[in-house]
């Protein structure tokens, strides 16, 4: 038996919701295998910290978490309370970036038996995965505001792409391409218009390419490859774009597969000398939390995302087949995806589906 020390920081909003359920049907998968149990560390950071004590994470956070192999994280943000922008670079970017989880692993996959947006494509034709830079590009943090209020108020926003982080996250694609059985990758810039950083992007997948012989590279401006996961989805494997241009697309992917309540999200250091995190795509949503109906599928999946992660493979297979059994029978959905199931009784669904496989 493997035991894995978990941070598990449910956050704002749903994020509590999900991830009680989330880290109700891991405990359950550890039983029915008998291959792991999780021992789960629990942080109170959040937006309710922040407004009694004056930040989301104490001053030693990077202290706290750095023993853990993992974070399991919900979600973050309460935009009445505190604006988005503090919230996010309160809590979940300064992880990101201190743990050099550079690489924001999304896949994009109908499950069986759910009725995605698109006509005519189903579970066979909505099946990649996104590869998002994940520390730097659009979220780099460089810029300013000068002249606040004056007519003359200047906002700069810097994007930044380096040699390094451009090199490894589109080779960390190719990898997974490989790993995955792919045949290609998809590149996505907007090379047309940035004529910097998105033709260094590129140059450098042209460079990278060469390494990979084995697979078709093909290069796409984000605005056609966001007609395309409409109306091609089937012609895509290993989609790889920069931290903001990623992050809408998948969103876009959300709801191909169904429901912003579906994608997990797998922000990972490859090196393992720092904590991944893994968290649903979906955020807080505060006009549902605590009712019950949050869709929970996102953050199981994001755990069986981490059980892989720390080697359990084949429970990690079990669960997605779990999962895929629950949608497949389609009985027991929550709102979002037509259903009429809770929180409770999704996460109930999944575990029952362990127990009988
Ligand atoms: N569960 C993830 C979460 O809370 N996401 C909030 C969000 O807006 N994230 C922005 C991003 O991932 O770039």
């Amino acid at each position: 038996m493997n035991n894995y020390s978990i941070a598990v920081i449910p956050g704002d909003g749903i994020g509590v919701d999900v991830i009680d359920e989330g880290v109700k049907v891991l405990d359950a998968l550890g039983e029915v295998t008998g291959s792991y149990k999780l021992d789960y560390t629990w942080f109170d950071w959040n937006t309710e910290r922040y407004l009694s004590k004056g930040s989301y994470m104490p001053d030693d956070w990077q202290k706290v978490l750095e023993p853990f192999p993992a974070i399991f994280f919900g979600a973050v943000g309460w935009p009445a309370k505190v604006p988005d922008h503090v919230s996010l670079w309160g809590l979940l970017l300064p992880m990101r970036k201190a743990f050099d989880q550079y690489a924001n692993v999304r896949p994009v996959r109908l499950l069986p038996g759910l009725q995605g947006r698109l006509v005519g494509k189903g579970a066979a034709e909505i099946d990649f995965v996104c590869v998002r830079e994940n520390t730097e590009g659009e979220y780099s943090g460089v810029g300013g505001r000068v002249h606040r209020g004056t007519p003359h108020e200047v906002a700069l926003q810097e994007i930044v792409f380096t040699r390094m982080g451009t090199e490894r996250i589109v080779r960390y694609a190719y990898e997974l391409a490989r790993e995955q059985g792919r045949t290609s990758v998809q590149s996505v810039t907007k090379s047309n218009a940035m004529q910097f950083s998105a033709v260094f992007w590129d140059d450098v997948v042209e460079e990278v390419a060469t390494e990979y012989p084995d697979l078709r590279t093909d290069k796409y401006l984000v605005d056609a490859m966001a007609a395309r996961f409409v109306t091609h989805p089937e012609s895509l494997e290993v989609v790889v774009a920069s931290n903001l241009f990623a992050d809408i697309l998948t969103d876009l992917g959300g709801a191909i597969q169904g429901s912003m309540g579906m994608p997990p999200s797998a922000n990972i250091n490859p090196t393992r000398k720092k904590p991944s995190l893994f968290e649903p795509v979906h955020g807080s949503a505060p006009d549902i939390a605590g009712k019950g109906i949050a869709n929970p599928l996102g953050t199981v999946w994001a755990g069986q995302m981490m059980l892989e992660f720390l080697g359990e493979r084949e429970a990690a297979a079990l669960l997605m087949r779990a999962m895929e059994s629950v949608t497949r029978e389609g009985e027991t959905l929550t709102p979002d995806l037509g259903g009429k199931a809770t929180t409770g009784e999704v996460a109930d669904a999944v575990c029952q589906a362990l127990r009988r496989a």
